[in-house]
Parts: structure tokens; sequence; C-alpha cells
């Protein structure tokens, strides 16, 4: 059954001057029962709600009751930014990690105490209950959860600011793990209805496939383009609330479901092609059916291109309905009040679709719209592995989005004369810098119509930006220097530290006061109580609590108990080659073999957890996934092991768990290879809940050295620069040779230790560790690493000192907020400034 509110009035076709009606004094545990027991029809259930399905209910009648007190705030945010005549900004993401909505909402409104009341009569608590809430997995990692604390930043500052992507039926799919392999199952989240979302029918688009482009001479005697003989989807707008914190503030986030074109095709359907009829419904609402499971790779798929259009067609057609509704078809300021932020260049469609709206649909000439649309778009660019970046093929853009195409063709076309102007002659230059990389097969390269289009460009953390301008863009950095800008990543501290970590939250409070909560800056208060014993022994305590939370949630998904007097030590993200979990792995069966030989003075116990999922294609990455199941396998029934290492891979990783792992990891594993990983954001969410770091000099691992004091991180390898040169005369083979250890763990490993029925298994990775050419020079950093361990190892058994270091971490990680990211996003690139509720 579904509780989405399909007939409410949408607030902007209310007359704003009307107050919003408000709940008045109903009580949460009244209006709890309310939904219980009229809106979902359920019996009343008798204390404690014990079934799964009976907590389902409370679930939902407390989702439903918590919504009803967002949503007249949301409406009034809604009237207030329409009202208001200054400038708005549009994040279009393919992605949003969201997580969960309740705990968030509930804190956000500052309804715990109440939640708790009402769910204390049915012998619940808010804990159990929430727990019942499916995850919107509706992204792959961390572009997608960033674009999730970013919003949430953008309410608590209560900026102008709308997120837009798509409503999938099924977003990331489930990992499970058998006989150590991953095993994927679809997540079809909105089984039992999404208590967040409002349908929003009235505001239905349509977008427009196929089909050609044709001349004609329109009613004002200009020559102009139209598309004829198309294919046509509609959107369907569904809008989840995004709560500010306790600020009389909730934004939107716009999601786009496709829907056939309500009328099936009447000539088929009397022909009695009814079965033909309904297919081409499906086929429309394929669309936006599920999410693409790659994360940080690319996959040429048409249907991801018909997701790209579709989203950004519709937001931009939305964005533009409203602009006409309040200054008709003068389009002279459009740019200067509108901004589209581009997450990547999934969305950079964005570019040529905004000209073709202007220019065929609102009669502009050519320079007119480019100006609009320059002055209005900005990418952010997450990746700089050439397997991420976006290229369409010519062939299937012309058959799919021709007119699209025509527009892309005529930018390059004015674009390339500006490189004749730069570089006079320069044809190495001019094919270099094309939009089209030429050959047998020609392909759009996105990256670079998204550089020409927009007026901003920032990558995501200071590392990633100098090596946007001095290597992948360099040409256009030249170009346009002032065009480039960074803005490193930040999480959001009410969902990764105040909610994720209440013990920790408390004593934050009681001990520097609250204003943390909406100025992360102030949590460098902290570093005078680093050293105070007292202090640290409630640190400790806390950190006890959250590992003893985190070895039920291990024990509950897998078969095995960890040991909360042991390190915890976490590699928790997506499996990739780059993020180097078989780094880790190799540390791991380091440790493994020193134990077996006895050499076990000075070791420090160790949990190990690594979590992730590998994309369905990625070979490689689901062969790591069972060797870490392998050696986990081998490590936890070895009797030798049993005090001082224990492994686990834990199964279908995602925000929710992030909830628990991040409060009881003390040492977090950030070990890709440098110049490789961007920002990365779970190392921010560790340093803030007070964990150490073993890092690289990759992506924001550099700035949260710097913040957390060079003393409180365990660096180790290679930084971008010697990986580069390293590469040039890269010999593996010669480096296990040359050391003891490292000849060891590589024997154990391609002796068949891990895989005795199966023979061969790991060659491919074990070749990849040998191979002169491995892209990640793992062998490079293999004894820096082990080295850094060993630090690790010594640091942790003294007390004191770990805890010292691990408050600084705390205290050091203000720097980290989103809310700073937005508020450098907002000055820098987006010139937008607060709309206050009372001002
Ligand atoms: O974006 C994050 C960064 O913190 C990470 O370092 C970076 O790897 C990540 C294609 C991507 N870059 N590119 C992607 C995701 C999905 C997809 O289909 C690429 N994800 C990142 C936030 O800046």
């Amino acid at each position: 059954m579904s509780n989405t509110l399909t007939d409410t009035p949408s607030s902007d076709q209310q007359d704003s001057s009307k107050p919003v009606p408000t709940l008045g004094t109903i009580d949460l545990p009244e209006d709890l029962r309310r939904h219980l027991t009229i809106t979902l029809g359920h019996a009343e259930p008798k204390a404690p709600a014990n079934s799964e399905s009976e907590q389902g209910y409370l679930y939902r009648a407390l989702a439903i009751a918590v919504r009803d007190r967002l949503v007249p705030t949301w409406r009034k945010t809604w009237n207030r930014t329409k009202a208001s005549n200054d400038r708005m900004v549009y994040y279009l993401s393919l992605e949003f990690l969201i997580g969960r909505s309740l705990t968030n909402a509930i804190q956000n409104l500052d309804l715990d105490e109440e939640a708790r009341k009402a769910l204390h009569y049915y012998g619940m608590e808010l804990e159990q209950i929430a727990d019942n809430e499916l995850d919107a997995g509706l992204g792959n990692g961390g572009l997608g959860r960033l674009a999730a604390c970013f919003l949430d930043s953008c309410a608590n500052l209560q900026l102008p600011v709308v997120g837009y992507g798509i409503r999938y039926e099924y977003g990331m799919f489930h990992q499970h793990i058998e006989d150590g392999r991953q095993v994927e199952d679809p997540d079809h989240w909105l089984r039992d209805g999404n208590p967040w979302e409002i349908k929003r029918a009235e505001h239905t688009r349509r977008i427009r496939f196929y089909g050609r482009a044709e001349t004609y001479l329109a009613e004002d005697g200009t020559q102009r383009k139209r598309l004829v003989e198309t294919r046509d989807v509609l959107a369907v707008p569904f809008d989840m609330p995004i709560p500010g914190y306790r600020n009389e503030t909730v934004n939107t986030l716009r999601l786009w479901k496709a829907s056939t074109t309500d009328v099936f095709d009447l000539a088929e359907f009397n022909a009695g092609s009814y079965p033909e009829a309904v297919a081409a419904k499906n086929d429309a609402e394929q669309i936006s059916m599920v999410l693409y499971p790659n994360d940080a790779s690319e996959n040429g798929k048409e249907l991801r291109l018909k997701q790209q259009y579709f989203l950004v067609s519709a937001s931009l057609q939305d964005v533009i309905e409203r602009w006409v509704e309040k200054h008709g078809d003068d389009f002279t300021e459009f740019g200067l009040k509108n901004c589209f932020q581009l997450n990547d260049t999934h969305p950079a469609c964005a570019v040529p679709e905004l000209m073709r709206l202007l220019m065929d649909e609102h009669g502009m000439t050519w320079d007119d719209a480019w100006e609009v649309t320059t002055r209005c778009m900005a990418y952010t660019n997450h990746t700089l592995l050439p397997e991420a970046l976006e290229r369409w093929s010519v062939g299937l853009f012309s058959h799919l989005l021709p007119r699209l195409l025509e527009i892309i063709y005529e930018i390059n076309a004015r674009f390339l004369k500006l490189v004749d102007q730069q570089w006079p002659g320069d044809i190495a230059m001019r094919r270099e810098m094309s939009l089209i990389e030429e050959g047998d097969n020609p392909h759009i390269r996105m990256a670079y119509l998204a550089i020409v289009g927009s007026f901003s460009v920032n990558g995501v953390a200071g590392l990633h930006t100098q090596l946007l301008e001095s290597g992948l863009f360099k040409h256009f950095s030249e170009l346009w220097p002032r065009k480039f800008n960074n803005k490193t990543n930040g999480v959001t501290q009410r969902r990764w530290l105040s909610h994720c970590n209440p013990g920790l939250r408390n004593l934050l409070n009681e001990t520097i006061g609250d204003g943390w909560q909406t100025d992360l800056s102030k949590i460098s208060d902290l570093a005078p109580h680093a050293k105070d014993s007292s202090f640290q022994e409630r640190w400790i305590a806390i950190k006890a609590e959250n590992k003893k939370r985190l070895t039920e949630l291990v024990a509950k998904n897998t078969d095995v108990q960890f040991d909360t007097s042991f390190l915890f030590d976490v590699q928790v993200k997506r499996i990739h080659e780059y993020k180097r979990q078989l780094l880790n792995v190799l540390h791991v069966i380091h440790l493994y073999d020193k134990i077996q030989r006895g050499e076990t003075t000075g070791m420090v116990p160790r949990c190990v957890l690594i979590g992730g999922k590998a994309a369905p294609g990625y070979h490689v990455a689901k062969l790591i996934v069972k060797l870490i199941n392998d050696v986990a396998s081998v490590v936890n029934s070895d009797p030798k092991c049993k005090d001082l290492l224990r492994v686990v891979f834990f199964p279908n990783y995602r925000v929710s768990s992030m909830e628990v792992i991040c409060p009881a990891t003390e040492l977090s594993e950030q070990i890709s290879t440098a110049g490789k990983e961007a920002s990365g954001t779970g190392n921010m969410k560790f340093m803030m809940n007070g964990a150490l770091t073993i890092g690289t000099l990759d992506g924001a691992n550099i700035e949260i050295r710097e913040n957390a004091g060079e003393e409180n991180f365990f660096l180790f390898g290679l930084d971008a620069q010697e990986v580069m040169e390293t590469k040039k005369d890269y010999r593996p083979n010669e480096i296990i040779a040359a050391d003891s250890d490292i000849a060891s763990l590589m024997n154990i490993l391609e002796s068949g230790r891990f895989n005795p029925t199966n023979p061969g298994l790991y060659d491919l990775l074990t070749g990849g560790l040998r191979s002169p050419h491995d892209p990640w020079v793992t062998m490079a950093d293999l004894r820096s690493y082990i080295d850094a361990q060993g630090e690790v190892a010594k640091a942790y058994q003294d007390t004191a000192h770990w805890n010292e270091m691990s408050i600084l971490n705390t205290a050091g990680s203000g720097w980290f907020s989103s809310d700073r990211t937005i508020q450098q996003y907002a000055q820098d690139i987006w010139d937008v400034r607060a709309l206050p509720a009372n001002g």
C-alpha cells in the first residue's frame, strides 16, 4: 500500500497571503495512534509491538505524523522562496543517497522526546522503530551522499536551493555473500510506499526523444527549429522534504518518475494490439526504473543517456515554467536569477538543452541564449579517472537527441574559433580541445561540453583541483583561469556526528555547548580538553559503547564475533582497485603470517572490518570481495589468531550501516593510490567521530592531516608526483624479492592458503600486483604501509596518548562540515544569500 498523498493542492497554486494551516496542539502520541488506527487502518498493537509487521506499521504511522509536522513549514518555505526576487540554485544530480529520513526529521524538528514518549506506549524504543525504514539508496557512493549532505546544509543555512533528481523505482542493489562471493538482489525500496514523498502530478512535464529537427517559419517571421515525430515520455514530480535544523525551513528535493503519455496509441489499441500498447507504457517507465550501479566508471548505455536527458529536460522546463509565470518571455535576467549546479557531467546535457529551450521554444537568438546559459551553469568535477570520464557516441546522440547534437556541433564550432584565436594555427590543440573526439566512432566529450558551457568549474579537494588545472583540463584553465576553483567536500555533522553518535553529542554539548551543531568551527574548543584525564575517561567510555553497538551489528549480519577490547580497524567504501582494499588485505595476511611464526611481540589485537559493494560487472572488484571473505574465514577459524586478529567482510554496506560503523571506528583506512581519490568523504565522517587516519597524501586526506596535526595522522606511501615518477620504471617483483616480510606474505597468498579447493583463483590479483604496469602501484607502498601500521600498534598501546590524538582529530574536524563547503559555493559560485524564516 502507498502512503503517498496524491491529491493535495500544491502550495504554489494557493494564495500565498493566506496563512498556511498548522497542526495546532495535537500532540504526537495522539497523532501516532490516529495514523495507526485510522490512516493505516491497523488495530492498536499491544505492547511490546514485537512482530516485524507491527513495527512496520508503527514506523509508517510515526513517519506520517512527523511528515505532517513538516508540511506547513515546507509550504511556507516554498512560498517564501517563490515570493523572493533573489537568485535560486538548482542542484542537478543523477544521485541522491539520502538514507533514512525519520530520525533526521525528528532531530531537526526537535521531536525526540515526544516521539520516544509516543512509542513507549507500545513498549518500543525509537531506535527499534527507526530501524524499519529502508534506506533511500538513490546513489552509488560518495558523489550521491555528497548531494544529500549538501541539501541538508542548504536547508540548515536557509539557502534557496532545490535538488532535482530521479525517483528510481530500484535504488542501489542489496549485496549478500554466498560462498564468499557478492550476490546482488534488487532494492525495491518503494515496496511499502514512501511516506516522505508528495506527488505533484500537476507539474508533469513532457520529454521528447528521437524524431528529427525541422526548420519552419515562426509567427514572428523568424526561422526556427522544432522537433517532429518524437517519441514522448512524461516526467511526474515527487517532492521530498529536506528539513533544516530547528530553523523553520524545509527545502525541496524534486524527483522525477517516468510515465507514459497517458493515452495509449488508439489506433494500435483498437486494432487489438492491447499488449503492444501496454508494452509501450512499460518502455517509458523503464527510464526511472533503476539506478546504474557503477561508481566512478561510465558505461555508455542508451538507457543511461535517456535518464540523463530526462532529468535535465524535466528540471529545466520546471524552472522555465515558473520563470514565465512571473516574467513572461523576457529571459534577459534569467541567468542572473538562476543557477544550475551540475553534479559531475551526468547532467551536462543541461547546456545544450537550455539553449534549445531558449531558442526553439522561446525565440531567443543564439548569442542571447548563450549569454544566459553560460551565466547560469556551473560544473563540479568529481574524478580524474579516465574510465569515469563520460563520452557519448555521436551516433547514439544523433538518434536519441538529434536537436541537441546540432546545438553541440554549433557550440563546438564557435569554441574552436576561440581556440584558434588563442593558439593560432595549432591544429593539434584544436583536436585535443574539441568537444568531439574524432575517429571511426566519434564521441562527445561531456566534461569539455560542461566546461565550455559553465561559468564555474570546481574540483572537490585541494589536490584534486590542482591536478585538474595542471593535467586533465590544463588547456581549458589556461584559456579561462578564473573559471576554475576548489571547493573541498564536507559532510553534515547533524547526521554524521549528532545523530549517529549520541554519546559524543551529549559530551560535546556539555563541554563546549551545542553551537557546533550549526557551526562546526566551534568544535575546536574541544582541543584544550585533549589531555584532561577525566575527560578522556568519558571519551573512552563513549567509544566503548559504540564499539559494543557495532559488535552487535556485526554479529547480527555475519558469523563473526568482534572483541571490543581490540583495535577497530575499518575500511568501508565502494570496492575499487584504486581504493586498494588489496593493500589492506596484504597487511592482514602479513599479520596472519607473523602470528603463524609466533612473532607477536608488540602486536595489538585488531578487528579488521572491510565493507563495500562492487559494481556487478566489475570482475576484479568482485574477486577482491571473495579474497577478503576467504582470508577472513581462514583467520577467524585459526585458534592461533583468536586473541590477536578478527577479520570480517561487512555485507550490504550502506548509509544506515555507516551510522553505526563510523562512531565505533578507531582506525580509518584511507589508502588509495595518491592522485586517484578526488576527495573522499568517509574519511571526514571517521575523523569527526574521533578515529585516527592511516592514509596516503590523496584527496582530502591532505587537508585532514593539516587540520588534525601531522603528529595525529599515520601517513605512508608515495605522493601523487612520486607515483607518476615510480610508474616510469616500476618493478614490483624486485620489491617483493628484496623484502622478506612481503615475499613471505605473497608466498602464502600464492600458495593457495585461502583457496585450497580452487587453485589459481587469485592469479588475476597476484598477477596484477606483480605487473610492472599495475596502475595502482600497490607494491610500491606496501612496506611503508606495514611500517605505518606498526606505528599505529605502538601508539594504540599508550591509551592516554591515543585518546589525546583521537580528541584532537574530532577537534580539528570543523573544516569538514558541508555547511562550510556550501557557504563557499553560495559565496563564490552561486552568489546567493539566506532567506531567513522571519526576515
Ligand atoms: O565523488 C566523491 C569523492 O569524494 C570521491 O573521491 C569520488 O570518487 C566520487 C560516475 C561517479 N567521482 N565520480 C563518481 C559516481 C557515479 C558514476 O556513475 C562517477 N563518484 C565520485 C564526492 O565528490
